[in-house]
């Protein structure tokens, strides 16, 4: 019998014990990649009755999850041998017809959170009794003490056998932690909530109250099939407060901020800040799935199993902490959650860029990031690893703070999409190959909410093509449902409602309108703006818009909201012309759609003039004692023939064990012999220019991290800043803006924050294919980073990465 290792853990569980293995494995994927598909009987049913009743029913059915092979004799698991293990379950061929399962029980007594192993478990015949340690059992007894919140539930998706090996996927195993050691549990501290404090709504779960019309989609797909649990764009989508109640879930009677206004008072300095000592806490598992958010299979990955992930919320002022759950199997993949617009001002080491603010999660590893919600507004979380969060790992975050404008209801987001139907893993290999005419790639569809209809008679690919890259298995048979169901929002007659927009997809601008209905700005990005009446609201990828809408269109009591991505290659234009959702005044029959028809018909590729609105808080900058940085951005064919992203003429290339600002608060900010890594040094200048000159025939929406940068001025066709500024004494702020295509933008920042900030094209295939530098600025000022953040990520990451090889086929975050 071959004895082939194929997991990262199972390595490493060889080398921990110094056993005997031949093909050690997890270092060649590419060779192995899934043993065929066998049509074989599903697990006898007695094999399941033991396992605990987390485990779904359906998982001896179906799964669309990568198989691998084991060998006989793999019992235990171990990822980190002193403080941290990874317990998975033993599994024994002894024919085709027996299971076996035994499980490491000094570990399991050592937990007693977690269910005992089941005494109905089959008997393993002596000979496939699983090795064990001298001890007799493969776990150290030092790492007995187990933190309870990272105990969950052993969960197995799918087993087969054949007379030669096992394969097996498992999705979940236990994790503990030592609460000892060098590498202790993630996080500063020990993550979670203390007993109770304010937690966030049940997610996934319809709002409980006299909501009788509140319904789920049920044909022709079911939500889960649509969207896993998520409510979003349902009429069970809750509406969202003015602001939340304290740590104990005690009602503000005002205003927690007190009397700051966005007039009065600039989030960006700590002094104006309400900082209240409260903090709200997330728990979010990353796992792949499979959805059809459109009507089109598709695989996908998705924050606690929830399309588009759930909603963050804290006051202004508050902090949050969020741990993430790196559950994506198989294949396995390093994940890190950006927190889009966030200052992280002081907590730099949170900002959740692999290969510069840390260290990707390592597989079936966790993280806690602690970060304080210094601006308020809407924004978005999503992954940062590669073009991983265009699989679905986004969400939408909301600060409450005050507002320039009253309203009356909070709609909450209205997060918009564009949509592929192959594995992101599939397009950046395109994005970044040899064919001008896949870059970009162009979406198959948009979704607002993460619901939207695809023509199923039009398939985007055949069965017969092969999409498949690298090691990515997907199961890519053509499976459409018509008519799926598409998002809908329930409006009060006479009432104005907040609407916040934001672009989460991967590449289009999108333009939304709502028939026979004006929207008011009130913010852009994390921004507060002077309100100002539009028809349309422009958004590139990052992009959100406030929008204020006042139901007082009683010609019909339901309207079509449409989102475009119109534009063709160069705006990242989409395959569907647009997509609708439905908005129902109360009382209007929600089970049959509007029949309403488009107002604007906006398809310009940028965002609006600079001249219709300013922020509401006043700042004057300064370029004349600025540094001006010139940066240009080009699209060049390189010597494999690759096309790469460029600015000033290097591509950007992560490195994800040698994290930029590790080095930088080491004092390291000089990277002479890693081009690659474009890190650029702002010095301690006060004030930067980013002059943005873009010598390419696509729109690029650049993102700056931890800042809001001024939009001195933008250009078009072909010509250069010529140093002036629209609004020179309070120019637009923002986080994201639209660069044209082969034109320009004049971007000034204030350097108050010390760190190493991305600045990067937020087109998900531009950044794959390199268009990202990161600066640093005040690298003398950079705070230490706390140990336990540093070490946690890359002690695991190191370690993953030499046991494996890393597939990192583009520029990596
Ligand atoms: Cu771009």
């Amino acid at each position: 019998m071959r004895r082939t290792v194929h997991l990262a853990a199972f390595a490493a569980t060889a080398a921990a014990w110094g056993g005997e293995w031949n093909d050690k494995g997890g270092d060649d994927w590419e060779h192995y990649s899934a043993p065929p598909q066998q049509q074989q009987a599903p697990p006898p049913a007695a094999y399941w009755n033991y396992t605990s009743p987390s485990i779904p029913s359906s998982s001896s059915t179906s799964t669309s999850s990568q198989q691998y092979a084991w060998s006989s004799n793999v019992t235990q698991v171990t990822f980190k041998t002193t403080t941290r293990v990874v317990v998975t379950e033993t599994v024994s061929p002894v024919g085709s017809e027996s299971y076996s399962t035994s499980w490491a029980e000094s570990s399991w007594a050592a937990s007693p959170e977690v269910s005992s192993p089941p005494a109905s478990a089959p008997e393993a015949p002596s000979t496939s009794t699983p090795p064990l340690t001298e001890s007799g059992s493969p776990f150290p007894q030092e790492s007995s003490p187990v933190a309870p919140e990272y105990t969950p539930s052993p969960v197995v998706t799918y087993i087969e056998t054949s007379t030669e090996a096992v394969y097996v996927t498992v999705d979940k195993t236990v994790t503990a932690c030592s609460p000892s050691g060098t590498d202790a549990c993630p996080g500063p501290h020990p993550p979670g909530p203390p007993s109770g404090s304010w937690s966030p709504p049940g997610y996934g779960v319809p709002p409980s109250g006299p909501s009788s019309d509140c319904s789920l989609p049920t044909s022709p797909l079911t939500n889960e099939e649509q969207v896993g649990n998520s409510l979003w764009g349902t009429t069970c989508q809750p509406t969202f407060p003015k602001w939340l109640p304290d740590e104990h879930g005690r009602p503000y009677e005002q205003a927690p901020w007190g009397d700051r206004n966005p007039k009065n008072s600039d989030p960006t300095h700590d002094s104006d800040i309400p900082y209240s000592n409260v903090t709200r806490y997330y728990e979010f598992t990353v796992t792949r799935g499979s959805i059809s958010a459109d009507g089109v299979v598709r695989d996908v990955m998705l924050v606690n199993n929830q399309f588009p992930g759930p909603a963050i919320e804290a006051n202004w002022g508050d902090m949050i902490e969020i741990t993430v759950h790196n559950n994506i199997s198989y294949p396995l993949e390093g994940t890190a959650i950006h927190w889009h617009g966030f200052l992280q001002r002081g907590s730099n080491w949170f900002d959740g860029v692999p290969s510069v603010s840390q260290c990707p999660i390592a597989p079936f590893h966790s993280y806690t990031y602690r970060i304080p919600a210094q601006l308020y507004g809407s924004t978005w979380y999503h992954a940062h690893y590669s073009a991983q969060y265009t699989a679905g790992v986004v969400g939408p975050i909301i600060v409450y703070g005050p507002t320039q404008q009253s309203y009356d209801i909070d709609i909450g987001p209205v997060m918009l999409s564009d949509w592929y139907h192959i594995p992101y893993f599939s397009i950046v290999s395109d994005a970044v190959g040899t064919d001008l005419s896949e870059i970009p790639p162009t979406s198959d569809s948009l979704l607002i909410n993460g619901r939207g209809r695809f023509d199923c008679s039009k398939p985007s690919y055949g069965n017969d093509t092969e999409f498949l890259a690298s090691h990515v298995n997907a199961n890519l048979t053509w499976a459409c449902t018509d008519g799926a169901e598409l998002s809908k929002f329930k409006f009060q007659p006479g009432k104005t409602h907040r609407l916040r927009l934001m672009n989460i997809g991967a590449d289009g601008i999108q333009k939304l309108t709502i028939d026979g209905h004006q929207m008011t700005v009130i913010s852009y990005d994390y921004v507060p703006t002077t309100p100002h009446t539009v028809d349309f609201v422009t958004l590139g990828v990052g992009q959100r818009a406030d929008v204020l809408v006042t139901a007082n269109n009683y010609t019909t009591n339901m309207f079509w909201m449409r989102s475009s991505a119109p534009g063709g290659p160069s705006c990242g234009g989409s395959n569907m012309g647009e997509v609708m959702a439905a908005i129902y005044y109360e009382g209007a029959d929600t089970t049959i759609e509007p029949t309403t028809l488009r107002g604007s018909n906006d398809t310009l590729c940028e965002n609006a003039p600079l001249n219709t609105t300013q922020p509401e808080y006043s700042i004057t900058p300064n370029p004349q004692d600025a540094y001006v940085f010139d940066i240009t951005l080009s699209l060049v064919l390189n010597s494999t023939g690759n096309y790469e992203w460029r600015m000033n003429n290097q591509t950007f290339r992560a490195n994800f064990n040698y994290p930029s600002l590790m080095l930088a608060a080491e004092g390291n900010t000089s990277f002479p012999y890693d081009p690659q890594w474009q890190v650029h040094n702002m010095g301690s200048n006060k004030s930067v220019v980013l002059n943005v000159t873009n010598l390419t025939p696509f729109a690029h929406p650049f993102h700056l991290h931890g800042h809001n940068f001024h939009v001195l001025n933008v250009g078009y066709n072909g010509s250069v800043w010529d140093g002036t500024a629209v609004n020179p004494s309070n120019p637009m702020r923002r986080d994201v803006q639209i660069i044209p295509m082969a034109g320009w933008a004049a971007l000034s920042f204030e350097s108050d924050n010390p760190g190493v900030w991305p600045f990067h094209c937020h087109v998900a295939w531009h950044l794959s294919g390199g268009l990202a530098m990161n600066l640093v600025t005040h690298a003398d000022q950079i705070p230490s980073i706390p140990s336990g953040t540093k070490a946690d990520t890359c002690a695991d990451w190191d370690y993953y990465s030499n046991n494996n090889v890393v597939d990192q086929i583009d520029a990596g975050s």
